[in-house]
């Protein structure tokens, strides 16, 4: 199979609890590469274009306020089915069923606030990594 690429991003909630040296542990651990890793503090443009598919849902508003509520930790992995392989590390959307031995079933629980802050995030198909990257990595 082909090399790919996928945009991992440590949301603010992972940054703020000192957990990204554990996440990138997990995904180095699965034998990814780490292509690029920046602290960024988010603008409203960038996660208007890298949320785009969720306007107009109800959590869209309050997703983009958590994302801008401090730095993201914008990761590029590569590797052999690294996009399916690193979704498969972070778990359910929902870390309240996330599975134990995952990111977010380990780490992440609901703690009754309107967003689920589910640590990372992780490009879905090969078009979202390249759209994605493009947004976190110009030129890259
Ligand atoms: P994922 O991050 O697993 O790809 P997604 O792309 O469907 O999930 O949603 C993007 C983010 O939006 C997700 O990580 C957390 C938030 N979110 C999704 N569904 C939600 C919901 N029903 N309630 C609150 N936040 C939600
Ligand atoms: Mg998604």
């Amino acid at each position: 199979p082909a090399i790919e690429r996928t945009l991992i991003l440590v949301k603010p909630d992972g940054v703020r609890r000192g957990l990204t040296g554990e996440i990138l542990r997990r995904v180095e651990a699965k034998g990814y590469t780490l292509a690029a890793v920046e602290l960024q503090h988010a603008t409203p443009d960038q996660l208007a274009t890298h949320y785009a598919e969720h306007e107009g849902k109800p959590f869209y508003a309050p997703l983009v306020e958590f994302m801008l509520s401090g730095p993201t930790l914008a990761v590029i992995a590569e590797g052999q089915g690294v996009i399916a392989g690193f979704r498969s590390l972070a778990g359910a959307t929902d870390p309240t069923a996330a599975a134990p031995g995952t990111i977010r079933g380990d780490m992440a629980r609901d703690w009754g606030l309107k967003v689920q802050q589910n640590l990372v995030h992780g490009s879905d198909s090969p078009e979202s990594a390249e759209r994605e990257i493009a947004i976190w990595f110009p030129g890259r």
